[in-house]
C-alpha cells in the first residue's frame, strides 16, 4: 500500500490483460477454423451459433476498455496531486476503486449485446452490473476533486490534459 497510484493502475491492467486476451484468442482461433478448413462454430446455416462469437469477442472487449483507461486514470492521480501541491486525497479507497474496476469489468460484457436476444432478465442483471461500476469511479473522481480541493492549482499542460480529459472521457466508458 505504498505503491505510487500508477504502479498500481499498471498492475491491474496487466491482470485484465492476463485474462481478457485468451477468450479472444480463442475466438479468433475458432474463426480461423470457420473460414479456412471448413469448421461451423459460427455459421448459422451450417448450425453455427453467432451469438458465440459476440460472447467470446465481448469478454476480451469489454475489459479493454478498462486496459485503456485504467493507465491514464493512474497519470491522472500522480498530475492532480503534483499540480495541487497536494497528497493524493484517499489513496486506500482509490487502490480498493482501481482494483474493483478491473473485477467488475469482467461482469458486464453482455451490455454490448442488449439487442441480440440474451432476454430480459439477462439484459436486467448486465444493465445494473455496469451501472454499479459508476460507484468505484465515483469514489476516484471525488477523491480527484478532494485532492485539487484547497491545493495551490497550477494549469499546467499535464493539468489542463488530465483536468480535460476526466471531464470528457467518462461518459465513453
Ligand atoms: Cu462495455
Amino acid at each position: 500500500m505504498r505503491m505510487p497510484m500508477f504502479t498500481w493502475a499498471t498492475f491491474v491492467t496487466s491482470a485484465l490483460i492476463l485474462f481478457a486476451f485468451p477468450p479472444l484468442t480463442v475466438g479468433l482461433f475458432l474463426l480461423i477454423f470457420d473460414r479456412m478448413f471448413g469448421s461451423n462454430f459460427f455459421d448459422v446455416a451450417d448450425g453455427g451459433n453467432t451469438i458465440i462469437w459476440e460472447h467470446l469477442f465481448w469478454i476480451f472487449g469489454h475489459p479493454e476498455v478498462y486496459i485503456l483507461i485504467l493507465p491514464a486514470f493512474g497519470i491522472f492521480s500522480e498530475i492532480f496531486a503534483i499540480f495541487s501541491r497536494k497528497r493524493l486525497f484517499g489513496y486506500s479507497s482509490m487502490v480498493f476503486a482501481t482494483v474493483l474496476i478491473g473485477f467488475l469489468g469482467f461482469m458486464v460484457w453482455a451490455h454490448h449485446m442488449f439487442t441480440t436476444g440474451l432476454g430480459p432478465i439477462a439484459n436486467a442483471i448486465f444493465a445494473v452490473a455496469t451501472m454499479a461500476i459508476a460507484v468505484p469511479t465515483g469514489i476516484k473522481i471525488f477523491n480527484w476533486m478532494f485532492t485539487m480541493w484547497g491545493g495551490s492549482i497550477k494549469f499546467t499542460t499535464p493539468m489542463l490534459w488530465a483536468v480535460a480529459s476526466f471531464h470528457h472521457s467518462l461518459p465513453v466508458v
